[in-house]
């Protein structure tokens, strides 16, 4: 670690506080060069404690940069991970207020929800695969805090990875029942394709993105809990969204959710 403890609360309340009063900032790495790995994943976990302190209730776990299209229209080279707490999740269909976001995206998504607990390192598509419940197709609203969306990875991983909202639905499949790798993605905008690719484009699997996650955990001494929900990272490039879109994924096998923007 390269920052103290003092400054590292510092970052967590200042991220948060941007967070949650829709204000943006300029990426923490300007103020703070030498700041390290473990500083960018102890400010995220710091906001957690915070939220769970407060009453949230964690709903699961994020990666993000995951496909090559996310790390080219960001401009980064390697996944992140993040987390999700209720206050995030809106159900599908729903109406998600903007005047809540600074500059709010949305990306497609596919959901795993785990059956068995996931323990890295040495976690692989096999293990993952076989620890699945279900998948499930995904909207997640990302809503970084740095102005204009410009940071490099440290900074977004102390800003929680840009987690803002997400849905979950559609039809849940066992992940034998389905080709992750083919699945289809279509997702819309008041009625027009934004967004379209295929699994394979995260990462060549979506459970390579959960494995990495759970070998990152493992690294840090945790697992990923049974029951636990997963996004995998946008197959596509993040679509930006305001008052009045209205946002459909459509997943091969997997159904559909929406939602509006007020
Ligand atoms: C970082 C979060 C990326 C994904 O699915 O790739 C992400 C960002 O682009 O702001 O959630
Ligand atoms: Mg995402």
């Amino acid at each position: 670690m390269a920052l103290d403890a003092a400054t590292i609360a510092g970052l967590a309340e200042h991220l948060e506080r941007c967070q949650l009063e829709a204000r943006d900032t300029l990426k923490i790495t300007d103020e703070h060069p030498g700041m390290d790995w473990d500083d960018a994943y102890a400010i995220q976990d710091t906001i957690l404690a915070a939220k769970l302190a407060r009453g949230a209730k964690p709903a699961g776990l994020k990666c993000g940069l995951t496909s090559h299209a996310k790390m080219k229209q960001m401009g980064v080279t390697e996944p992140v991970f993040g987390f999700l707490v209720d206050e995030f999740g809106v159900p599908d269909g729903a109406e998600v207020d903007t005047k809540a976001l600074i500059h709010p995206k949305v990306e497609p998504e596919i959901a795993f929800v785990l059956k068995r607990e996931l323990r890295g390192p040495g976690c692989h598509i096999g293990s993952v695969l076989a620890a699945t419940e279900f998948v499930l197709s995904g909207i997640e609203v990302i809503d970084s805090r740095y102005r204009d969306f410009k940071f490099d990875l440290k900074s977004v991983i102390a800003d929680n990875t840009s987690a803002a909202r997400f849905v979950v639905g559609g039809r849940a499949m066992r992940p034998d029942d389905v080709d992750l790798r083919t699945l289809g993605v279509v997702m819309e905008k008041n009625g027009r394709v934004v967004a379209l690719g295929a699994g394979a484009a995260v990462l060549g699997h979506p459970a390579a993105a959960v494995a990495m996650l759970a070998n990152h955990l493992g690294r840090r001494g945790r697992s990923i809990p049974a029951g636990t929900l997963i996004l995998s990272g946008g197959v596509t490039e993040a679509v930006a969204v305001e008052p009045g879109d209205h946002v459909t994924l459509r997943v091969q096998d997997l159904g559909s959710v929406s939602l509006r923007f007020a």
